[in-house]
């Protein structure tokens, strides 16, 4: 496919996606969702890589879905385009590698939601965060009002959603938002470092804790502890003994 929205740099296991519509702050329009799927479709077929990051050009990360675009929308087409939206953000947390925020600026509305379907969201100081769609009389429609609860809790997350202002990174950071603000000039590093972290372990151990993690949230406890422990088991005859003995060894380990 050839992406006109986004830009794809694979690099020693790590896929970087840049949402480069940096005119209209990088809004999000229907060609967006179509290079989105196309790209998690491929990553997840390719082998190598091991973590994907998702950041934007210029100074929004993402300034929310595209109003030029919704504005003549009917209700039917609406729920079409919450729904397509949606699954693509769902998509990210199906994918079986970790997928980090590298949030650039601006997180708002479909933005944010965008960046809450990541699994872990990293800022730059200068970021802004809202869900601003009561401003416009409307609500979020890619899962912003399921997400951000899960997140913050109901309080904070209401806050936002009803208020629709924009809080700054630091809190972000508070609410547990974000789980690291970094100086803007030093953001790619410290995500890209991040990165290589988790591409350095066992990459079956990686693939499975985000799996259990998630899976277990949405299940109810004791079910979700039985996942663990058959996950838990099969990784001794996976990397569990290499990982072991290396430590024992006192060598790296060798996946
Ligand atoms: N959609 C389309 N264009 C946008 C958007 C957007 N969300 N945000 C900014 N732009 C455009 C502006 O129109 C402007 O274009 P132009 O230069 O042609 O006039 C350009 O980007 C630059 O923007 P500004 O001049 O406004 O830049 P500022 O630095 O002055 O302001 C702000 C930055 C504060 C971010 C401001 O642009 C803003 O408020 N943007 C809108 C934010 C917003 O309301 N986002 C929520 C949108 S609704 C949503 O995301 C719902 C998601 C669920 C959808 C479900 C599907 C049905």
């Amino acid at each position: 496919m050839n992406y006109e929205i986004l830009k794809l740099k694979i690099e020693d296991g790590i896929a970087l996606v840049t949402i480069s519509r940096p005119e209209a702050l990088n809004a999000l329009n229907s060609r967006f969702f179509h290079e989105m799927d196309d790209i998690v479709a491929s990553i997840a077929s390719n082998e190598k890589v091991k973590v994907m990051i998702i950041t934007g050009e210029g100074k929004a990360f993402v300034a929310g879905a595209d109003i030029a675009e919704m504005v003549d929308m009917t209700p039917e087409h609406g729920t079409a385009f919450s729904k397509l939206g949606q699954n693509t953000f769902s998509s990210l947390g199906k994918l079986e590698i970790p997928v980090i925020a590298a949030i650039n600026g601006f997180a708002l509305g479909g933005g944010l939601e965008l960046a809450m379907g990541c699994d872990f969201r990293i800022a730059s100081s200068k970021a802004k965060f809202g869900q601003p769609e009561v401003n416009l009389g409307m609500i979020p429609g890619y899962a912003g009002t399921q997400r951000l609860p899960r997140l913050v809790g109901l309080a904070d997350a209401l806050y936002m959603l009803t208020t629709g202002e924009m809080i700054r990174a630091e809190d972000a950071l508070r609410i547990g938002l974000v789980q690291k603000v970094v100086e803007p000039d030093e953001l790619m590093d410290e995500v890209k470092k991040i990165a290589k972290t988790i591409a350095s372990k066992g990459p079956k151990a990686i693939k499975k804790v985000k799996y259990v993690a998630r899976k277990g949230l949405l299940s109810e406890f004791e079910k979700a502890c039985d996942l663990e422990s058959d996950y838990f088991g099969s990784q001794f005859k996976d990397e569990g003994e290499e990982g072991m003995k290396a430590f024992l060894e006192k060598r790296k380990p060798d996946w």
